[in-house]
């Protein structure tokens, strides 16, 4: 078990439109925490959004949640990768329906560069579905880089696009 405060604190975005979504949330959820590697920490409500990339497929349930972790980005990637095959996504359609999809969004304040992982996630700051639920778990953190909290991004995405008629808080949560 991980002792807290140590090891990196990391962000992680949880994606499902497929199935009994609410039961692959809260099934990925438990992975995660069964790992010796990793201690959750907050979990952000349940949001519904609309499908992004691909958009005529079915609505998702996201959400982020915050980790403490001793492993390296590579090999945290490697235990989402190796959650998201044991339960079962089959990836076949670039952008399309999934049971579950687990992202790196942030790893501290590292910039990652590495075959197939980029940190922070690329395209974190344009994304509602993922800004608005990490704003709810931690509204005053600055991405490396960045000048402004990421409440400050989420206002300025949602000023100036139709973003806010994308996600809705699920109640699930
Ligand atoms: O990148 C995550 C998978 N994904 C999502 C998602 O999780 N939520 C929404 N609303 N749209 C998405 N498009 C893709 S791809």
């Amino acid at each position: 078990m991980l002792m807290m405060e140590t090891g990196t604190l990391a962000y992680l975005g949880l994606g499902t439109n497929l199935g009994d979504r609410e039961s692959y949330l809260a099934q990925a959820l438990k992975e995660l925490a069964g790992l010796p590697t990793i201690e959750i920490g907050a979990v952000s409500s349940i949001y519904e959004t609309a499908p992004v990339g691909l958009t005529d497929q079915p609505d998702f349930l996201n959400l982020v949640v915050s980790v403490r972790t001793t492993l390296s980005p590579r090999e945290l990637l490697d235990a989402l990768l190796n959650i998201e095959n044991k339960m079962g996504r089959v990836r076949t359609v670039r952008w399309g329906p999934r049971v579950i999809d687990l992202d790196l969004l942030l790893f501290g304040e590292s910039v990652v560069e590495l075959p197939g992982l980029s940190v922070p996630h690329p395209r974190l700051r344009e994304r509602s579905f993922v800004l608005i639920p990490l704003v709810e778990i931690a509204p005053d953190l600055v991405l490396p880089g960045e000048k402004m909290t990421v409440k400050k991004l989420a206002e300025k995405l949602l000023e100036n696009s139709d973003e806010i008629g994308n996600i809705r808080r699920s109640g699930l949560v």
